[in-house]
């Protein structure tokens, strides 16, 4: 049985929606995950490091024969297609995919935390997630579009299509 999981794309470098674009086309073409909604694309102000360009982000929910490792050597090498170099930790790139949820699971591992530790605090991630899901449930933190719906609305987050 295929797991539902959902992703988080984010892009604040070169051509922001034609790297989004692009990582959705690559995602798709593996044939163990099919895409199966994405949220519109949202301009974000950047979060944590706030001195960088603006972001474009949107959430997507795929289903995957993949389990969560494999999952997450996907997103990393396709960030890597993408040209990912490394920065800063929260600086600017091409392209960050990151896991947020797969099924129900909770893990804890040396290089994977699912649900996504910092998820639930970022209008980014949540305000798209609410628009795909808003029943979804978080593991141990509540649904998805009451969770965005507590979020303060300082953090900008505009949908442009
Ligand atoms: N990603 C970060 C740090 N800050 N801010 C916004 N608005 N969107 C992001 O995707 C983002 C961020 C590190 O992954
Ligand atoms: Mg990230
Ligand atoms: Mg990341």
């Amino acid at each position: 049985m295929p797991t539902t999981a959902y992703i988080g794309l984010g892009s604040n470098l070169g051509d922001k929606e034609a790297n989004i674009k692009k990582a959705l086309e690559l995602l798709g073409e593996v044939p163990a995950v099919k895409v199966i909604k994405v949220a519109s694309l949202y301009k974000t102000a950047p979060l944590y490091v706030t001195k960088q360009d603006w972001f474009l982000n949107t959430v997507a929910e795929i289903e995957t024969s993949l389990n969560a490792h494999e999952l997450l050597s996907l997103l990393k090498e396709t960030e890597k297609k993408l040209e990912r170099t490394p920065t800063v930790r929260w600086g600017p790139r091409t392209i960050d995919l990151d896991l947020l949820l797969y099924g129900s699971d909770k893990i804890k591992s040396a290089d994977l935390c699912v649900p996504h530790p910092r998820m639930t605090e970022r209008a980014f991630v949540m305000v798209p997630l609410a628009e795909i899901a808003p029943q979804l449930c978080v593991p141990g933190r509540g649904r998805a579009g009451e969770l965005a719906r507590l979020l303060s609305t300082d953090q900008r987050v505009e949908k442009i299509c």
